[in-house]
């Protein structure tokens, strides 16, 4: 998706969190937030259009469309300069703490001065919130735990954020003549949560004139380190992309070693060591003799070492080199073995595409089922009704009835819903209704602070519930905004398997959730999952991968994701105990 509609996306976001910090009308603010989220989710690039075709995006109004004009321009727009006048950069990275509204914000800045996260740790340390108006002694240590998750997240940004730049850096590094081969390596290829800085390692017998296309991409607002080794950018985003050049015949042994993870090349050295071999970037020696083994591939490197290939997601020294040396490293599931996604959402509710839209898109990726699961009632900003749910069932059925007489691509469409786990572990609808339903994620949307066994309590009836197929979003945590929630993982795990209820793998890149370390002793537990997009948008449909990876993190075979079976084996499963 084009990166001009990220750009005006995020200004138009800060604008809605500074106009409402200023006292502005919540509800005009909604309107710039859903307008961003539309323009985001806009196929095409908005720095391209016209001011009337501008209009045809969701949301966007004359004054919403000049705006974006304005940005296209001249990179920013008045209004929002005029705000960022009145309030200063930290007062806005206070907001991004969980718990602390833009209007509590503000007041901590008009109030006690405090305009950064570091200056808000120290006034709660020195207890001058104790007196502020709206602030009691639990909010404080809510905002400490909330500064703590935005300091662990630091600099680091999301898995789409960190591929998307490596994209672009090996499409036009990787057009330089001379380039022999180009990957990324570090976190990203290890397909981690988070990603520190983007590596990308490419094959070239003179580095030289990949470096210069590096550092003249109009992205790199600063050039960090420059050699013919390694190159250094800062993006305008500001991320760190490191380039290393290296020759073709040692791509293998550079790959290896610059995909890390740290710890597992530590483990795999001192294997080597054992075996009187010497490993680095450069190839696999012989210690005594100095004489180079191998280097041109991954796969002889581990080979020569005794064991399998490993592949990067499981790179993470948790017990990967063991099931290597016994050649006893899982299949793992693949983007290719997926066949549905059983959560998504159109716009009616809060996704930005039409049923249609979405159905035709989940239809070009090639799926044999697709699960449309609008929001349940109980999420009542959402504004659902059983009437409207019952109307798009019509829908659904019409639509799944054309899809199989059109001659395109069979595709079965599923009619569900995400239902809403009420605190006492009940769900929007009673069981006759349900029982309408194909499938039914549930998830927790409220009550994110209940004490852990409460929170168990709750999980383990929307478990018992036998319309309830899988859990979504099981932790409801967003990566670097919101901490997971406070439940006994080992029984959620036992309940799920006794009940034959799957958790999700939600593959949107902010949620990663179940995140891949709690993956494999829920499977070891006997769960079974479900890789799904959670998709509002036509966008979010691309995340698929990600859930896959986060999936390979967590060890998980075809076997363990109930979205690469079988539409049959998938129905027997969704029929269970009914
Ligand atoms: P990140 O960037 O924090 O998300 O995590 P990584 O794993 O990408 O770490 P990074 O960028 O510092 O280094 C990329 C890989 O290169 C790392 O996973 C292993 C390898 N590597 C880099 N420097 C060293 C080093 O000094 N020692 C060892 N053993 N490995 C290194
Ligand atoms: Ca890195
Ligand atoms: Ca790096
Ligand atoms: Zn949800």
């Amino acid at each position: 998706m084009p990166q001009a509609n990220d750009a005006v996306a995020a200004l138009l976001d800060e604008y809605a969190d500074l106009f409402v910090m200023t006292g502005g009308d919540p509800f005009r603010a909604r309107v710039y937030g859903k307008a961003a989220r539309a323009i985001a989710a806009y196929p095409q690039d908005v720095s391209q259009l016209t001011g009337t075709a501008l209009l045809h995006i969701p949301g966007v109004g004359k004054s919403i469309a000049a705006k974006v004009g304005e940005v296209t321009a001249t990179g920013t727009f008045a209004e929002l300069e005029e705000l960022r006048a009145d309030i200063p950069d930290g007062v806005r990275r206070l907001t991004r703490i969980p718990a602390l509204g833009p209007r509590r914000a503000l007041q901590l800045y008009r109030e006690l001065q405090i305009s950064s996260p570091e200056q808000l740790r120290e006034a709660i340390a020195e207890g001058k919130l104790n007196d502020l108006k709206g602030f009691g002694s639990k909010s404080a240590e809510k905002l400490l735990r909330g500064l703590e998750l935005l300091a662990r997240a630091g600099d680091r940004v999301l898995l789409n954020e960190a591929a998307e730049t490596a994209a672009a850096v090996m499409t036009v590094v990787g057009a330089v003549p001379g380039c022999q081969r180009i990957a990324p390596a570090g976190s990203l290829r290890r397909a981690r949560e988070s990603i520190g800085d983007v590596d990308v390692l490419a094959a070239a017998a003179d580095s030289a004139p990949l470096m210069a296309a590096l550092t003249a991409m109009p992205e790199a607002a600063e050039v960090i380190a420059s050699g013919p080794t390694k190159t250094s950018i800062r993006t305008t985003a500001g991320l760190q992309v490191d380039l290393r050049v290296v020759s073709l015949d040692v791509w293998g042994a550079a790959l290896q070693y610059f995909t890390g993870s740290q710890a597992h090349n530590v483990r795999i050295r001192e294997l080597a060591v054992r075996r009187k071999l010497k490993l680095s970037e450069y190839g696999l020696f012989d210690a005594e003799t100095g004489e180079l083994i191998v280097s041109r591939t991954e796969e002889e490197v581990y080979q020569r070492l005794g064991m399998q290939w490993i592949p990067p997601t499981l790179r993470e020294d948790t017990g990967e080199v063991t099931a290597a040396l016994k050649g006893a490293v899982p299949v793992l599931v693949t983007l290719d073995d997926v066949r549905g996604d059983l959560h998504s959402h159109t716009n009616l509710t809060d996704g930005q595409a039409s049923l249609q839209d979405m159905v035709t898109a989940a239809r070009e990726r090639g799926y044999e089922y697709y699960a449309i699961t609008d929001h349940a009632p109980n999420l009542v900003m959402q504004r659902m009704t059983d009437e409207k749910i019952l109307a798009q069932r019509e829908q659904v059925r019409a639509l799944g009835d054309r899809l199989k007489s059109d001659g395109g691509r069979p595709m079965v469409l599923l009619h569900g819903t995400e239902l809403n786990i009420a605190p006492d572990g009940s769900v929007d609808w009673p069981a006759d209704f349900l029982a309408g339903f194909d499938v039914c994620v549930a998830s927790v949307h409220s009550h994110f602070d209940q004490p852990r066994a409460e929170m168990t309590r709750r999980f383990i009836t929307a478990c018992e519930n036998p319309y309830v197929h899988v859990i979504g979003h099981p932790l409801t945590r967003k990566i670097g905004r919101r901490p997971p929630v406070d439940v006994d993982l080992p029984e959620l795990y036992r309940a799920c398997a006794r009940t034959g209820t799957a958790l999700e793998v939600n593959a949107h890149p902010a949620r990663l959730d179940l995140p891949s370390a709690h993956i494999k002793p829920a499977r070891d537990a006997g769960v079974k999952f479900a890789i799904d997009t959670d998709a509002h948008s036509l966008r979010d449909l691309t995340y698929l991968q990600y859930g896959v990876a986060t999936a390979q993190r967590g060890w998980l075979t075809p076997e363990d994701v109930i979205t690469t079976w079988p539409l049959e084996r998938l129905t027997e499963f969704l029929g269970r105990g009914r």
